[in-house]
């Protein structure tokens, strides 16, 4: 894993003082809300209380948490696999997020997408994506109708190191750089597809320079530090809405746990170890996202360490509330599982413009 991500609680300090205290804490509630879920779905997991696998986002809250607040409301995001982080940094309902996951009648989709599936077209999330890169195309085909339809809306296509190898990513970017589509291509390189380095598998130095082969802008960033994180986002959603072109980001991040809930019982990795020794647990010394941010909140004075508190007891008891309502309640009825899932007879094709 090739990554160069400095040990951040310094960095920090300097940059929060230029922010406002309401904004600091939304970023830190935000990462945290996705920090406890994340725990949350690892137990409910390991309980037998999810159907499927679950794929944790721990470790990349600063990247989802700095993109998605760097947006306007009525600009779209498309996500993936691990698609967690992506929807709670968005602002969607953690209650319903929960029972989806859970496949319940009351989940952001009725229990019929589940982890892997979640939509909420009320707040501009277009889907997470079990088919690596899928949901790239899906973002750019979206805003190429919001462009004829004369919107400014920019689309935030999340995808990561392993899908910026996919085919379909490729002539995405061609052709929303040919159609200049205000597109900003954010790839979470967190150091592994499956069990296959970044290293191994991505050609060049990196990803953030395939860009500039299709003719638009791209940068890599440290995505451990969800300040830089929302700081570079901002301007390449800045420049992609005023230019009305594609952008690249490249953040810089890890994954903390398996690929994905099952794979602690895979055995034969123990003899197999993708990762070296002590990786995970020197990332978490000095640049996990949400400790390094907590901690320079405190030492720079801009947030009270006991409201830091507060609002770490306010999101645990927010997240067990969700468990709770996700474990009570009742799965689709099995005569109404199809719903949603099987489009009507008489469907027609609908612009996506229908759905905001
Ligand atoms: C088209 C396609 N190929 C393979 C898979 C199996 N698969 C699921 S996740 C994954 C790795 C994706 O790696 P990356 O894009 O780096 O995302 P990460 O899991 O690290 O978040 C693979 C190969 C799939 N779901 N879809
Ligand atoms: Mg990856």
């Amino acid at each position: 894993m090739s990554h160069n991500v400095p040990a951040q609680t310094e960095t920090l300090q300097s940059q929060v003082s230029d922010y406002e205290e309401g904004l600091l804490l939304e970023m830190y509630r935000r990462m945290q809300e996705i920090r406890e879920f994340e725990r949350k779905a690892s137990d409910l997991s390991d309980a037998g209380e999810l159907p499927g696998a679950v794929h944790l986002y721990l470790g990349q809250e600063a990247v989802a948490v700095g993109t998605c607040l760097a947006l306007a409301d009525d600009d779209i995001i498309g996500s993936t696999h691990r698609g967690h982080g992506h929807v709670l940094a968005r602002g969607a309902d953690i209650d319903a997020m929960m029972a989806e996951i859970a496949g319940k009648e009351p989940g952001l989709n009725r229990g019929r997408g589940g982890s892997m599936h979640m939509v909420d077209f009320s707040l501009g999330i277009y889907g997470c994506n079990a088919i690596v890169g899928a949901s790239v195309p899906h973002v750019a085909g979206a805003i190429l109708s919001s462009k004829l339809d004369g919107d400014d809306r920019v689309g935030v296509s999340f995808f990561g190191d392993g899908a910026s190898n996919e085919g379909v990513v490729h002539e995405t970017m061609n052709m929303a750089s040919v159609w200049d589509l205000p597109v900003v291509f954010l790839c979470e390189n967190n150091g592994y597809a499956v069990s296959t380095s970044d290293d191994y598998a991505v050609a060049g130095d990196s990803i953030a320079d395939r860009a500039d082969g299709y003719g638009f802008p791209g940068k890599t960033i440290n995505g451990q530090n969800v300040l830089t994180v929302y700081e570079e986002v901002q301007e390449a959603v800045e420049q992609a809405r005023e230019a009305s072109q594609p952008y690249l980001v490249e953040c810089e991040t890890l994954r903390y746990s398996g690929h994905f809930s099952g794979e602690k019982a895979l055995s034969w990795l123990e003899d197999r170890p993708y990762r070296p020794d002590g990786e995970v647990d020197d990332w978490k010394e000095a640049r996990d996202p949400v400790a390094t941010f907590r901690e320079a909140l405190a030492a720079a004075d801009v947030v009270a360490e006991e409201r830091l508190d507060e609002v770490d007891a306010e999101v645990a008891d927010e997240i067990d509330a969700a468990a709770e309502f996700a474990v009570e309640s009742e799965y689709p009825p099995a005569e109404r599982a199809p719903e949603d899932v099987y489009a009507d007879q008489d469907y027609s094709y609908t612009p996506a413009t229908k759905y905001r």
